[in-house]
């Protein structure tokens, strides 16, 4: 067994297109002098991804923090909106960003989702709308949520930042809600350096979308509505391009690699793994549940000696963030949040490594 890491490994690596593809793209950007303003590239990838979605309506934007805030502003959100605990720093900024409150709903411990049960619990005269978040892909409870939603009249915007690639119900995953936002930041699946977009099937609401990413101008470009920069540039949408040529390959690649570590963890006694439909799931995290947070601590310490660097994704719960000042507690996300450890997963990571990191987790 080789005694150490050379080079650290970390939890994940951005998928590089080769370099000459990407140039060959940029070419064009050079030989136009178009940078920005919904350039042909930012409008060649929407309508790229479109048909790789099977989805209808797409706005590229900045991030995928940009496109939240987007979708909270076009649906004209105020007040409460229920989200869950278990979940990146973002998902909370975008609401609070937008001067609303963020009110959590704890989660299901098997699917690390929200729970739809525990949604209704938090409804209040006060609530504007629920924003669940699909965590590493898994597909939230979409049926139920949309019936809570339709009873209580409120709106859904689903955060779908781990989702891209991902169907549901023969649908894309991105396909739900009034307004979906995924990422396309260099640590997702499908990348872009930074990026991100807005799914919607309703008009308006696409049209709105345009707008407000910038500066309220409409396609004659009169300042007609209010509006931000929330612009993606036409060097990211040449990325954005590049990589999704190799996103079939990217999800193949990532769907074995997670086979391999669940083959080679599946008899270790003190872990567990998310529950998830296997073939709406996008394989981007590799989660673990450790059966406590000491075991935790070990095993990333011994990985940590060899050079390899795992992510406790998400953690704090969010509830526990004191900039977030939310004086509640949320049992199963604290409790997921203080035992999960994603471990390294991305398209250069060798088989070898996998094994390597599976045996020294073993020998814990
Ligand atoms: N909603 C959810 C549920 C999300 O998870 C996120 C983002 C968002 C919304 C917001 O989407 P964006 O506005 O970001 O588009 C990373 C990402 O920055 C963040 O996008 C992501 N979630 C979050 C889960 O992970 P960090 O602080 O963990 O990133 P960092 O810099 O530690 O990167 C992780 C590893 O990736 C590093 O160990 C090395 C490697 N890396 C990273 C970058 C940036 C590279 O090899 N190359 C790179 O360029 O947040």
């Amino acid at each position: 067994m080789q005694n150490k890491i050379k080079k650290p490994i970390y939890v994940t690596q951005p998928f590089l297109p080769p370099l000459s593809e990407y140039m060959d793209i940029l070419e064009g950007v050079w030989e136009r002098g178009i940078l920005t303003h919904n350039g042909p590239l930012v409008q060649q990838l929407e309508k790229e991804l479109l048909e790789y979605l099977n989805i209808k309506k797409l706005v590229a934007v900045t991030s995928g923090t940009i496109a939240l805030q987007l979708a909270i502003r076009a649906l004209n959100l105020s007040g409460e909106i229920i989200t869950t605990p278990f979940t990146w720093i973002a998902t909370a900024s975008a609401i609070m960003w937008e001067n609303c409150i963020p009110v959590f709903a704890d989660v299901q411990p098997d699917t690390f989702n929200i729970d739809p049960v525990k949604i209704e619990e938090k409804i209040t005269d006060r609530t504007s709308a629920i924003m669940p978040v699909h965590v590493f892909s898994n597909p939230c409870d979409v049926v139920a949520i949309q019936k809570i939603a339709d009873k209580y009249g409120l709106k859904i915007i689903y955060d779908a930042a781990h989702a891209m690639g991902v169907n549901y119900e023969g649908r894309s995953l991105l396909d739900y809600g009034d307004i979906t936002a995924t990422s396309f930041h260099a640590t997702k699946i499908f990348q872009s350096g930074e990026g991100g977009a807005c799914i919607t099937d309703d008009q308006q609401l696409f049209e709105r979308l345009r707008r407000l990413r910038f500066f309220g101008h409409d396609e004659n470009k009169d300042i007609v509505d209010e509006g931000m920069n929330g612009k993606m540039t036409e060097v990211h949408a040449a990325l954005g391009l590049a990589s999704l040529k190799w996103l079939d390959n990217v999800l193949l690649d990532r769907r074995e690699k997670y086979e391999l570590y669940m083959h080679l963890l599946e008899t270790c006694d003190f872990i567990t793994f998310q529950k998830f439909p296997p073939d709406s799931y996008n394989y981007s995290y590799f989660p673990v549940l450790l059966d406590n947070e000491e075991r935790l601590v070990t095993v990333t310490e011994c990985l940590n000696k060899h050079n390899i660097y795992p992510r406790r994704y998400f953690y704090p719960a969010l509830n526990m963030v004191n900039v977030i000042s939310v004086r509640q507690h949320y049992p199963v996300a604290e409790d997921l949040a203080s035992r999960i450890l994603c471990l390294p997963l991305f398209y250069t990571l060798g088989k070898a490594d996998i094994e390597y990191i599976c045996s020294l987790i073993m020998e814990c």
